[in-house]
């Protein structure tokens, strides 16, 4: 589903809305019915991936659904948003220098991704090595002209990130420290 709605719909002959990157749930379903593995799959079982995605990726109302966030393909539109002073970006030992250097980039996605609470972060940051938290103080950042916007779930876009707006999470790091990390 991630890969339908997220990244290459478009190989599997899904048209997702341009706005807002949904599309009928019905043409989704016959989307991946067309799969010979995955004709067994049934409405039921996408909406029971929707109801039990840990990071509630998908949202499906009125017949139609769309991933709320993590595209790298579609530039899908969002409202701004006033997101709380601090926000999460987990990331790995490895990108902290160039991260250090050059901001938060949103890579081979559309938006770089926040969390209010470091929970995502940790499960984003840590699927890369070892896990470094950073938090972004968006006061400082919305005054250096970066708009956010609201995914749900807790988690907040933006196009990027300037780097003085980013530093190392103490929180974090007294979590890691007690995880003997
Ligand atoms: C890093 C997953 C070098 C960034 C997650 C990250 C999230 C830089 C990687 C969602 C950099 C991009 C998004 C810079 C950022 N130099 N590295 N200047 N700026 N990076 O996967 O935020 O399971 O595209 O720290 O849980 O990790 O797919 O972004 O390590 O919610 O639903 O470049 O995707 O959710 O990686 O993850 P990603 P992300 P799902």
């Amino acid at each position: 589903m991630s890969k339908l709605l997220r990244h290459t719909p478009e190989e599997y002959g899904l048209a997702l809305d341009a706005e807002d990157g949904s599309c009928p749930v019905n043409a989704l379903l016959q989307t991946i019915q067309k799969q010979p593995r995955w004709a067994w799959v049934r409405h039921e079982d996408i909406e029971q991936v929707v109801r039990q995605s840990d990071k509630q990726r998908y949202e499906l109302t009125q017949g139609r659904i769309k991933a709320r966030y993590g595209h790298s393909k579609g530039k899908i539109r969002y409202e701004k948003g006033e997101p709380p002073a601090i926000l999460f970006h987990g990331t790995n030992r490895q990108a902290l220098p160039s991260i250090m250097e050059t901001g938060l980039l949103p890579m081979g996605r559309q938006y770089v991704h926040l969390s209010e609470g470091t929970h995502f972060a940790s499960l984003a940051g840590s699927r890369r090595g070892a896990l470094v938290m950073l938090q972004v103080d968006t006061i400082l950042a919305k005054q250096a002209g970066v708009v956010f916007y609201y995914a749900g779930n807790e988690v907040w876009l933006a196009e990027s990130v300037p780097r003085q707006c980013c530093s190392l999470s103490a929180i974090a790091g007294k979590e890691m420290l007690k995880d003997g990390k």
